[in-house]
């Protein structure tokens, strides 16, 4: 069986969510933040030693980074390619796996840029402007790839879906969606799964 370690609150809730669109049996060991730093405490580091999550185990494979660990589960549990699609068609592959390391590998880092600015109450005059153009060029590019579509890779859920939604989520709790309706529908739509809200129980969020 899976254990995945989730640091509450942050994106390891994205990977409840996962197992929970998978249908994966899983155990779930949660740990807290340290209150004052908001950082993860001893008992994460004890697990593995970034302190990150999600971690997850699978027998002796102990694995971390969201998007792999999105790759692993449904490599593992969604053999009808619901979820993901095939190698068969190698350019519909590639695409899939771009839209899946996009989320972590260009949008985050400018809402980590703007969550810091933001948490020391003023403006920098280099990385204030920097994360501000940023998230708008990506949020932007989201949203003309979304166009009319229900997901990021058209109308069917993909294992794109839960970084995407997760990075969108994260500009909402740093008051970035104001001016993208297309956003705030799309993360409404995918809140609303029947999964994600049993993730949001066994979770405890
Ligand atoms: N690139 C990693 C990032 C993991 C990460 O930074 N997780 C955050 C939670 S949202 C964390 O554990 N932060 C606690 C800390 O750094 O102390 C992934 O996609 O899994």
């Amino acid at each position: 069986m899976i254990t995945l370690h989730h640091l509450r609150i942050g994106r390891s809730l994205f990977t409840v969510w996962l197992l929970e669109e998978a249908g994966a049996e899983y155990d779930l060991k949660v740990y807290l933040r340290d209150p004052e730093t908001m950082r993860s405490q001893a008992d994460l580091k004890a697990v593995h030693p970034l302190g990150k999550s999600p971690v997850i185990e699978d027998g002796d494979l102990m694995l971390t980074e969201s998007g792999v660990i999105t790759n692993y589960i449904l490599e593992k549990f969604d053999s009808d390619f619901v979820l993901h699609p095939s190698k068969d068609d190698l350019a519909v592959w590639a695409k899939y796996q771009q839209w899946l390391a996009y989320s972590e590998g260009s949008v985050f880092a400018p809402l980590l840029l703007k969550m810091l600015t933001l948490r020391s109450g003023i403006d920098h005059p280099v990385i204030t402007p920097f994360s501000d153009a940023e998230i708008k060029l990506h949020f932007g590019h989201i949203v003309s790839q979304l166009g009319e579509n229900d997901y990021i890779l058209g109308n069917n859920f993909s294992g794109a879906d839960f970084g995407i939604c997760y990075v969108v989520s994260m500009g909402e709790r740093l008051g970035q969606l104001a001016d993208y309706p297309v956003l705030q529908a799309y993360m409404q739509r995918c809140m609303s799964r029947p999964a994600f809200l049993r993730a949001v129980e066994k979770a405890v969020e």
